[in-house]
């Protein structure tokens, strides 16, 4: 039985029936990361990385009040096309706007949730949020960690940008129980780059693994989500000290204008674009992509494990 609030797509509905493998995709990063038209290129993208690995999309949002699993490609050009109008829409967020029946983007964390009503257990992203450097003074820490502390889905994405405290994001992660996994890699990525001077928990070197450790966490405890960090692939990496720089300017002019709350991170993602003059926006597409993948190939064999 649907949850009330969801309204699936019948493909997906049938692939959740079929127990066929499913990848939940969000819509912040449409809405909010990246501008028209290459977001909504890219999401339809992503969706077509998902199938060509063998797993079904549900890309996520809230749409008159409901909580949509797998969006028609119309409606992907509304929320890429009408972006930042588009309220952005984390926990917090999901009652008000159900209950008036609003539209949404969801973030990870509105994403793992939705994903979790519906019985699907992997999710692909960019970047996750995290502690925001200046935490200890702001507390601006992403909803998306609570989440992952609670919600039982996995994560897929190439860590997080160095515009979040890395060794802040890493330590909460632990202090919340949420085991982060390096795919072939003992190095928790920073999103434009493949290194962040900051080690995973566990280093897993196939989807197989990774798939019979959340089948195993699961059967240990049931709630709570993993993440599964992916490295954006050599030849999109951009130089980790210019990004480095450029995210410091990026900081601290948002500290300059005073800038906060929900608003912060789509603040930094943009400006980070406008100074690398695009260039960060390709390898950002290249590694949602690569991130999809493997989201698919992990859902399969997961959903091999979860009839055993
Ligand atoms: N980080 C990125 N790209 C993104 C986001 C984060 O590199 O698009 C989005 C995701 O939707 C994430 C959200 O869940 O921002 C986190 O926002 P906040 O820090 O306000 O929780
Ligand atoms: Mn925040």
């Amino acid at each position: 039985m649907l949850h009330p609030f969801l309204s699936c797509a019948p493909e997906t509905e049938a692939a959740l029936h079929l127990k066929q493998p499913v990848v939940a995709l969000e819509s912040t990063i449409i809405a909010h990361g990246m501008p028209y038209p290459q977001n909504v290129e890219t999401a339809l993208l992503v969706e077509k990385a998902v199938r060509d690995a063998g797993a079904i999309p549900a890309t996520c949002a809230i749409l008159g009040g409901k909580l949509k699993v797998g969006l028609t490609p119309e409606e992907i050009e509304f929320l890429g096309k009408n972006g930042p109008n588009i309220p952005k829409a984390s926990r917090r967020d999901l009652a008000y706007l159900v209950s008036q029946q609003l539209n949404g983007a969801t973030t990870v964390a509105s994403t793992m949730m939705i994903a979790h009503l519906a019985g699907i257990r992997i999710f692909a992203t960019g970047g996750i949020g995290g502690v925001h450097r200046g935490a200890a003074t702001t507390m601006d820490i992403s909803a998306d960690l609570q989440e992952l502390a609670h919600t039982p889905v996995a994560v897929v994405s190439a860590g997080a940008k160095s515009i979040l405290d890395l060794g802040l994001t890493l330590e909460y992660l632990e202090t919340m129980g949420v085991p982060v996994i390096g795919y072939q890699t003992p190095d928790f990525p920073a999103f434009y780059a493949r290194k962040s001077g900051y080690k995973v928990d566990f280093k897993l070197d196939t989807p197989q693994e990774i798939a019979h450790l959340l089948h195993t966490k699961w059967q240990i405890d049931p709630r709570g989500g993993a993440l599964i960090a992916n490295p954006v692939p050599e030849k999109d990496q951009l130089d980790a000290e210019l990004m480095e720089k450029t995210i410091a300017l990026t900081v601290a002019e948002a500290e300059e204008k005073g800038i906060r709350g929900k608003a912060l991170t789509p603040f930094l993602l943009a400006k980070i674009e406008q100074l690398t003059t695009g260039r960060s926006l390709q390898t950002n597409i290249e590694l949602v992509l690569n991130n999809a993948r493997l989201a698919a190939e992990i859902a399969e064999r997961w959903t091999m494990n979860d009839e055993r």
